[in-house]
């Protein structure tokens, strides 16, 4: 099959790819049709890696309001809310919402979720249903799974019990959150457990870390310094980390030191953040937002993620990490023109690097799985800012969307 005249992550000349066997087979200037080989032209539109969804809570998904709504907007209400729903849970319930949430996240052309699964459960309901999501879903979409302790681990009754149980049943990466712990020793010693817990399982670290606006949260250092000595490094990511927002300069400074040492990544979840962070301030109000440029200054990898469909945390959460970078590059105040037009690469390839996915699975390459999006736009720019439509989503050159553009009629 041959796609012609597509701008590959806004190369100024489109290009021509084949696609055999669900594998790229040439990616050239001009390549002529074989006899018999279907040609789809898209007409010089910009064609994307797929998207990839760094950081969301898939288990929670198309809850909002349910069983009631979080009107403080508070992370620790919404956390109320949710302790609450979670008693109800099933693994039916679960399945059928993160059916319906995968399926808007693939209009968006996602391909890639690293799902938090809450774990302070002693029914392990929404992980057991996650399992076999991963699987059912696989040809679609690829799911990563983090135990999520939500409710902590120490201070969780056999907190570390469920972490060892979930990491046990399959989990392909391992959680703390430790800002939420009773005491700071608590806080360290879960991030300790976290980390020896992984590597017993070889499995990932990504961490709920400092989601708050104290600056004496200081989980971050204690997380960076095991990456470091354990030898986790890129293996490990720090989320949220909103508290760096509130840190004093001079120490950010130094510990902006360790954290390159440490080969870490970083998630930011900015629409959340923007939102859930600041709660406690009058005016003027922190936008608890991790400092994305700095850390990108200074080569540290982040990516962006949405967190939050359409649960007790974010009533509007849609699925569409182009609203996340759109927010994400406003609020960090990350305008100039290369900043805008990099930023696709905070779903993309610096995603990529954060589910320590393997370098020659993902992008466009001779011999790598045919898996891409074309969006209604020639530019990521232009896609940006006019939120254009993803057109089509192929993984390993099947189609799993195909949108009719629309146009609408300006009457004047
Ligand atoms: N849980 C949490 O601790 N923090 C969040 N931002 C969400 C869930 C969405
Ligand atoms: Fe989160």
């Amino acid at each position: 099959m041959l796609f012609t005249n597509l701008r590959i992550e806004d190369a100024e000349t489109p290009c021509d790819i084949r696609v055999e066997d669900g594998v790229f087979t040439a990616i050239e200037e001009t390549l002529t049709p074989r006899e018999g080989e279907e040609v789809v032209d898209w007409e010089g539109r910009l064609a994307l890696p797929p998207i990839i969804e760094s950081h969301v809570h898939l288990d929670s998904a198309l809850t909002a309001g349910d069983p009631r709504w979080n009107e403080s907007g508070t992370l620790f209400e919404g956390i109320e809310v949710w302790s609450e729903r979670k008693r109800t849970l099933t693994v039916e319930d679960v399945k059928e919402r993160v059916h319906r949430a995968v399926r808007q996240q693939a209009r968006f052309g996602i391909q890639y979720v690293r799902t938090h699964v809450d774990v302070t459960d002693p029914d392990l309901t929404a992980l057991t249903a996650m399992l076999e999501l991963r699987e059912e879903l696989k040809d679609a979409i690829t799911l990563q799974i983090v135990a999520f302790p939500q409710e902590g681990i120490q201070s969780f009754p056999d907190g570390e019990a469920l972490m060892r149980r979930a990491a046990g049943m399959g989990v392909d990466v391992i959680g703390a959150i430790p800002h939420f712990e009773f005491t700071r020793e608590y806080s360290v010693d879960s991030l300790n457990f976290a980390c020896a817990l992984a590597q017993e399982f070889d499995l990932l670290v990504d961490v709920h870390c400092d989601e708050i606006d104290d600056e004496a949260s200081r989980g971050l250092e204690t997380l960076a310094t095991r990456a470091l000595e354990m030898g986790l490094r890129d293996r490990v990511t720090a989320s949220h980390t909103t508290a760096t927002h509130s840190y004093n300069n001079a120490y950010f400074t130094k510990l902006l030191r360790l954290l390159t040492m440490s080969g870490i990544n970083f998630v930011s979840n900015p629409l959340v953040n923007t939102h859930l962070q600041g709660r406690a301030d009058t005016f003027p109000k922190r936008r608890g937002v991790t400092r994305v440029e700095e850390l990108t200054a200074a080569g540290i990898n982040v990516s962006f993620g949405q967190d939050d469909i359409v649960d007790p945390w974010n009533p509007l959460g849609t699925g569409n990490l182009r609203d996340v970078v759109f927010n994400g590059l406003h609020v960090t105040q990350m305008m100039g023109k290369e900043q805008i037009d990099r930023s696709y690469r905070f779903i993309t390839h610096n995603a990529a690097r954060t589910l320590h996915l393997d370098p020659e699975s993902y992008g466009f390459g001779v011999g790598r799985p045919a898996r891409f999006i074309v969006l209604d736009a020639p530019t990521w720019y232009e896609a940006l800012s006019f939120n254009a439509p993803v057109l089509a989503s192929y993984r390993d050159g099947r189609q799993l969307v195909r949108t009719q553009p629309s146009t609408p009629e300006i009457l004047f």
